[in-house]
């Protein structure tokens, strides 16, 4: 009887366990590299293969446009050259804002 209930309590962390095999770390809450590539390219409407302000702000959450100008000089185009490359934006961290920088 005991046997029997820890085997079944057994089989039951397995089944309840499996599926969190097929999550990605971190819950599924970043987007994969494939995703952010495809809104570099989604976002360069002019198709010069570089964002610049205008570009990179139009994909901001809205929630984050108040703030497009200070992140775009402080952490976005931190070369101060005018326009990001699909390198510079794969490599950024849009955390939330007030985040680590
Ligand atoms: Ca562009």
């Amino acid at each position: 009887m005991t046997i029997r209930k820890i085997l079944a309590g057994a089989a039951l962390a397995a089944l309840v366990a499996a599926p969190a095999f097929a999550q990605p770390p971190g819950g599924g809450m970043q987007m994969t590299p494939e995703q952010r590539e495809a809104r570099f390219v989604t976002a360069d409407v002019n198709k010069d293969g570089k964002l610049d302000k205008a570009e990179w702000s139009s994909i901001l959450p809205e929630r984050a446009k108040p703030m497009a100008d200070q992140m775009w000089s402080s952490r976005v185009d931190a070369d101060g050259d005018g326009f990001i490359t699909k390198e510079q934006f794969l490599a950024l961290r849009m955390g939330p804002p007030g985040g680590a920088q």
